[in-house]
């Protein structure tokens, strides 16, 4: 599907580090929207192999904030019509979310999202547990007892995205327009020089030779601490490994795709019947991509909590990303203090459903040389200034 490349050339108008969604959706609008075709991008594994090849692929925008909600809205107004621009099936099904409330504390919060949502235009509403009940009729309203569900927000656009294809299509498009991808060439270190009036990007050195460039997007989720420490930049950013398991194929019976924040688990089934699951953030900072009994465990109870006719189900796989967690959940994007190096991180657990909004808005913000106006809250110097946008009200799960 991809060019390969012997040689990296001297220079590039932009080098994106990360072929990820993120990395690989900016260098495909570079060059379709911006005619932007001189760019590199530069990964050290293999194309989506990242967080972007290790999701559960849900997307939606049932966020909490006005500026979160507005954002997600517009990914997911991409998302439409993504497979056509690709001419590639990204087996994108639309499914319905249900997020249960076992609380009446959690219902004032799905309340809180349902109203903020509607106030934009997004179909999100609160149910009662009898809705429920028709809609998800496998689901033991009693959860074993344990945690009683009282009800839910219901958000009808929820869907899921086969996301391999979703990398190789961005992937595909920009190299169909002239955009070099390097995999297996790893970024050792960022040149900067300062004429006078701060630091400015010069270049960039990887494991394959050195590149000039006077534009970096960095775009590299967990690795973001080890790319800002490049460039001299700090950020509140802590990675925490997230794991995620996926069952045998079994009949269609699920429809919906189902997150309880208090039972720390999210299901969906799969067009081919798997069940993809996944829970909170491991407990601590860890930069590594192991998986643990511990959660298998621990999300396979939760699991028969709400489903105890899985029991005999057998679990095939599980694995690792590194999320690149902030503390308002919200993302870092943007420009930064060192001229020439833009920002695309802190995607935690929920950069899969924004993968097509963030090339567009990074992709004009690297172009222009201007923020855009969608990511307005989301820039780094919010930290600085204490003006946090605060998303952890809508977070999948109890991270
Ligand atoms: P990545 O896909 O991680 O790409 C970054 C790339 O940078 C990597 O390929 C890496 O190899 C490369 N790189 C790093 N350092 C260097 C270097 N020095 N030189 C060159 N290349 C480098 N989000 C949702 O919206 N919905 C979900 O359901 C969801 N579920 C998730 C479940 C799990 C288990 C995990 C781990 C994450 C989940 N997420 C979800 C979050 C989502 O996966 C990420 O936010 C998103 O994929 C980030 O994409 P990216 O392109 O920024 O990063
Ligand atoms: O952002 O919806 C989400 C999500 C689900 C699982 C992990 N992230």
């Amino acid at each position: 599907m991809f060019t390969h490349h012997d040689r990296l050339r001297p220079s590039y108008d932009v080098v994106i580090i990360g072929a990820g969604g993120h990395g690989l959706a900016a260098a495909y609008y570079l060059a379709r929207d911006h005619g932007i075709r001189n760019v590199a991008v530069i990964e050290k594994g293999y194309l989506g192999g990242g967080n972007t090849g290790r999701n559960t692929t849900i997307i939606r925008s049932n966020y909490l904030t006005p500026e979160g909600v507005q954002f997600y809205d517009e990914s997911v107004r991409l998302w439409q019509d993504l497979a056509q621009d690709f001419d590639l099936n990204l087996f994108y099904s639309t499914r319905g979310h249900y997020t249960l409330a076992h609380t009446d504390a959690a219902m004032r919060t799905m309340r809180w999202r349902a109203e903020v949502n509607k106030h934009y235009g997004i179909a999100s509403e609160t149910v009662d547990a009898e809705a429920l009940r028709a809609a998800v009729p496998m689901l033991d309203l009693s959860c074993g007892g344990h945690a009683p569900v009282v009800g839910a927000l219901y958000h009808a656009p929820g869907a899921i995205a086969r996301h391999d294809a979703v990398a190789w299509g961005y992937g595909r498009g920009a190299d169909r327009r002239g955009v070099e991808i390097h995999q297996r060439t790893e970024v050792v270190a960022i040149e900067l020089e300062d004429r006078g009036s701060g630091p400015e990007v010069t270049g960039v050195v990887t494991d394959r030779g050195r590149i000039a460039t006077r534009k970096v997007l960095c775009a590299v989720a967990g690795s973001t601490p080890g790319l800002l420490a490049m460039v001299g930049l700090t950020s509140p950013i802590y990675i925490h490994p997230l794991q995620a398991m996926v069952s045998e194929p079994v009949k269609p019976w699920l429809d919906p795709i189902i997150v309880s924040g208090s039972l720390h688990v999210y299901v969906s089934q799969t067009a081919r019947g798997e069940l993809v699951m996944g829970a909170s953030l491991d407990p601590y900072e860890l930069h590594s991509t192991r998986s643990t009994l511990d959660f298998a465990e621990s999300l396979s109870m939760h699991m028969l909590e709400m489903f105890p006719f899985l029991a005999d189900v057998k679990v095939v796989r599980q694995w690792a990303g590194m999320a690149d967690m902030t503390p308002d959940f919200a993302p870092i994007m943007g420009m930064t203090p060192v001229r020439g190096f833009y920002l695309d991180s802190g995607w935690g657990t929920w950069g899969f459903k924004a993968t097509p909004v963030c090339g567009k808005t990074m992709s004009h913000t690297v172009a222009r040389d201007e923020s855009h106006p969608l990511i307005g809250a989301f820039g780094l110097d919010r930290f600085r200034r204490y003006a946090l946008t605060g998303e952890k009200g809508a977070a999948s799960v109890g991270h």
